[in-house]
């Protein structure tokens, strides 16, 4: 009976070997463990200095992030946003964070959470390609190329 037991210690310090190697993943950036999917920034007429950009998130990592702040050269404030319902009409509200469950994609579309984009610096163009910075909570941060797209038949956003 004494070996069985030993082989049953052997695989128990085998699992904890396992999850320290998860805790030592989990310790590594977050922005490299985040897949960042057809990031684009709604094309809007000259006149208008707000905009907003959409994209899938997806989370790599076995625990929950968050993405807390963002930014791009061509707008003078960047705020994270998402839709809510107010008696029939829909708002935008300012959030802190997006939420990024584990191993899961979060889409940002329009009518849902977006990347609001204020006081425009510059005339978007579609097909101009415009850098946009992510960070993520625990300070990594990562850049995708948005691309300027005309957004059809959906609500502003
Ligand atoms: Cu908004």
């Amino acid at each position: 009976m004494i070996f069985p037991s030993i082989g049953r210690t052997g695989i128990w310090a085998g699992a904890l070997l396992s999850c320290l190697c998860v805790t030592t993943a989990a310790a590594q950036r977050v922005a490299d463990h985040v897949a960042i999917n057809d990031p684009y920034i709604r094309a809007v007429p000259p006149v208008v200095k707000t905009t907003a950009a959409f994209m899938q998130i997806q989370n790599g990592t076995d625990s929950e992030r968050f993405v807390v702040d963002a930014a791009t050269p061509v707008a003078a404030a960047v705020e994270l946003h998402m839709h809510v319902h107010d008696d029939g009409v829909m708002r935008m509200r300012r959030i802190p964070h997006i939420h990024l469950p584990p191993q899961r994609t979060t889409s940002l579309e329009p009518g849902g959470l977006h990347i609001m984009l204020f006081n425009l610096q510059r005339n978007l163009q579609p097909g101009d390609q415009i850098p946009l910075t992510l960070e993520f909570d625990d300070g990594s941060t990562k850049t995708v190329t948005a691309v300027v797209r005309d957004v059809q038949g959906m609500m502003k956003p």
